[in-house]
């Protein structure tokens, strides 16, 4: 597998309670490199762009309130197959599901306020990196 980017965002519910050091700990010890990390806080416009593809959906409100309640941790990881990589240390959307040692299963407190978001595929990926970098902003 070639090395290839994804992107990560550490969640208010975790952000809240200082767990950014926790996760990038996970993150890291899995050979994923984190190239690019920034603390932001998003408005509603910027939530609501971002989560488009689940405008129709019944959760899409609170997704959005959710996401701009406190600041949020931005990042691209870089590695060998990291897409699916992260996705894998994430665990499922719903704690409840997410198997022993992820990230959701460690930290996350509920469906909706589940501590991390990962990139679904490399073509998401892109678009959510380019959404929210720079290209000077990202040292690999
Ligand atoms: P993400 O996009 O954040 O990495 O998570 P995901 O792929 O595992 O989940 P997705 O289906 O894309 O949903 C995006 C985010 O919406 C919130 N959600 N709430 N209350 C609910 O039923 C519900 N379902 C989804 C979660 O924050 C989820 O990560
Ligand atoms: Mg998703």
């Amino acid at each position: 597998m070639a090395k290839e980017r994804t992107f990560s965002i550490i969640k208010p519910d975790a952000t809240r309670r200082n767990l950014t050091g926790e996760i990038n700990a996970v993150i890291e010890k899995a050979g994923l490199r984190i190239v690019a990390q920034k603390r932001v806080k998003w408005t509603k416009a910027q939530a609501q762009e971002f989560y488009a593809e689940h405008k129709e959906r019944p959760f899409f409100k609170e997704l959005v309130t959710f996401m701009t309640s406190e600041p949020i941790v931005l990042q691209v990881l870089e590695g060998e197959d990291a897409v699916a990589k992260y996705r894998e240390i994430m665990g499922a959307t719903d704690p409840a599901e997410a198997k022993r040692g992820t990230i959701r299963k460690k930290f996350a407190l509920s469906k909706g306020e589940n501590s991390v978001h990962g990139s679904d595929s490399t073509k998401s990926a892109s678009r959510e990196i380019k959404m929210n970098f720079i290209a000077k902003e990202i040292a690999g």
